[in-house]
């Protein structure tokens, strides 16, 4: 039986599946929405609420399908419409809700309207869909202004007209594949209202929502000057700029004319501006990469906890928890690596599963595989990695494909040894069949540890509160009867007399003799009564899985 209440995301644990290194069906190396179907049931028996699903619309993967050409379709490297179709129903009949990725802020320069942009003139309706504008200097040689392009570079191109000579530029925050739509542009809001309800009336649960601060820009394109401090609360030119709430309202208006649909927001603002998206009548929730960017240091992680939860309490909205996902390294490796980092990233795990919210992890987390470090540079496609030259390692390193079973790869990837990016030979140590009869495993550790999330109400709802320990020690309580303790450093530490009564081991993420001395780099779930330690045996079921 579910502790739940509420709507269905307020506590979730949401699965970050990066469709193209998540399973692959026809084996070409690329994952793909039958491989993932295939592996449905493994998601299941993790125990997971709800699945996200990176882009998978038809796109030259110039930027990992952050490049739309298409979004009312599947690229064919995935699958087809019928295969969406089918993940969104049998995933729905294992009680997994499914999101997509929505891609706001830019399409592909391949998507139909670029194209029409481009062969249009200067003015016309077709380059008013997206920012076109006249350079500077002499002949227009130089770009509209000053703004960077976070793969790097000037975040202006110029095209030739349709009569070859040179013209006009536009913007592109990312990509020059990746061209940033006018969202003052009311034909680009009508649009992208009807894209969502193309996704909601297919079944589609909710939609985590790229660049989601980046939408509306000063209208002026100001420079953004030699010394950008835009600190000062939306005064940056194409950062969380106050129109944007205009169009999450509109989509807040549409979602709720569905059954409890969700929008999570990617945002990279600070937790006081991050509220203001989350309004009543705006998106639900907002990714904390304060969490994840913080160092493991108690006292810096609480501060991330802290603040954030403050926040979002002004205006009634639940956190987001994430440790990690297809942009940043992973947390087994950020937080030292090897033994030490998998240790680290056991109690993280069971400090994020233990606070109020909902959870978002990322494929593979759940094996602790750590990011790659070693990827030979002619294999990477990232393009942080391209178009710095090399300077940004980038992310294609947290992208390997999943090991599932087998001793070589693609360690059961896929029906061939083919995978787009190699996988490490250590990593079948780390595969899904090695670790399902391990109880030492990661594996078992999330599953012990989203068992107990789903059946105890205190991890659900449950208030929680701080509790005042030891420098390096951190301690929350939750209502009704869950003590969290997590010693973040690497000395054993005492449990203070006045918690003896939490007796009970639900789950530990090391080992432990007791419950009166907590081992260093230990997170631990405790309860004052007996018979709510994690289940310990399990099956798993699905392809390949032993
Ligand atoms: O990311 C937004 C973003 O600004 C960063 O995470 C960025 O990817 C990173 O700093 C570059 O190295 C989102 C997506 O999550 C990301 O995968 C896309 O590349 C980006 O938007 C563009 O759509």
């Amino acid at each position: 039986m579910s502790a739940r209440s509420g709507p269905w995301w307020r506590d979730a644990v949401v699965y970050q599946a990066y469709v193209r290194s998540f399973a692959d069906d026809d084996g070409d190396g690329d994952g793909d929405l039958r491989g993932l179907r295939s592996r449905l049931p493994y998601l299941h028996q993790l125990g997971v609420d709800a699945l996200w699903l990176n882009p998978c619309y038809p796109s030259p993967l110039a930027d990992g399908g952050y490049d739309v050409a298409d979004y009312r379709d599947i690229d064919p490297r995935f699958g087809t419409l019928d295969d969406i179709d089918d993940v969104i129903h049998e995933a729905h009949a294992l009680g997994i809700r499914v999101l997509m990725d929505l891609v706001p802020n830019h399409t592909s320069d391949e998507h139909r309207w670029f194209r029409a942009a481009l062969a249009a003139p200067a003015g016309s309706r077709e380059r008013n869909r997206y920012l076109f504008r006249d350079g500077r200097g002499p002949g227009g040689d130089e770009p509209p202004n000053d703004w960077v392009s976070i793969f790097g570079g000037p975040a202006w191109t110029r095209v030739d007209e349709p009569d070859g000579k040179p013209g006009q530029w536009y913007l592109h925050l990312f990509h020059p594949k990746q061209p940033d739509l006018n969202w003052l542009n009311g034909e680009v809001r009508n649009e992208f209202e009807s894209i969502l309800r193309f996704w909601f009336d297919r079944g589609v649960d909710g939609f985590r929502i790229d660049v989601a601060h980046g939408l509306a820009k000063d209208p002026q394109l100001p420079d953004l000057g030699v010394d950008p401090d835009h600190e000062a609360a939306g005064s940056h030119p194409h950062w969380d700029q106050d129109e944007v709430h205009s169009v999450y309202r509109r989509w807040r208006t549409v979602a709720d004319s569905y059954e409890e649909r969700l929008f999570v927001a990617e945002l990279f603002v600070t937790p006081r501006r991050a509220a203001r998206y989350l309004r009543p009548d705006e998106l639900h929730m907002a990714f904390n990469f304060d969490f994840l960017e913080a160092t493991w240091d108690a006292a810096a992680l609480r501060a991330a906890i802290d603040e954030s939860m403050a926040e979002l309490a002004e205006v009634g909205a639940r956190p987001a928890w994430v440790l990690s996902n297809h942009d940043v390294t992973r947390h087994v490796t950020r937080y030292g690596g090897g033994t030490l980092g998998t240790r680290r990233a056991r109690a993280a795990a069971l400090l994020m599963l233990a606070l109020p919210g909902a959870v978002f992890m990322y494929q593979g987390e759940e094996l602790g595989l750590p990011e790659v470090v070693d990827l030979p540079d002619d294999v990477r496609e990232d393009p942080a990695f391209l178009r710095s030259g090399g300077a940004e390692r980038g992310r294609d390193g947290c992208r390997v494909p999943l090991p599932w079973s087998g001793t070589e790869p693609s360690f059961g990837f896929g029906p061939s040894t083919a995978s787009w990016l190699p996988q490490p030979a250590e990593w079948k140590e780390l595969t899904v069949e090695r670790q399902h009869d391990d109880p030492a495993s990661m594996l078992w550790l999330y599953r012990n540890a989203l068992a107990l999330r789903r059946r105890h109400p205190a991890l659900g709802a449950g208030d929680m509160t701080w509790l005042d320990v030891d420098d390096g020690v951190l301690a929350f309580s939750r209502s009704p009867d869950v003590l969290c303790v997590v010693n973040v450093v690497d000395e054993p530490v005492e449990v203070p007399k006045r918690l003896a009564r939490y007796d009970q081991i639900m789950l530990a993420s090391t080992p432990m003799e007791g419950t009166a001395l907590i081992p260093g780099i230990t997170a631990v779930w405790l309860s004052t009564r007996a018979g709510t330690q994690a289940p310990t045996t399990m099956t798993v079921t699905g392809r390949g899985d032993g």
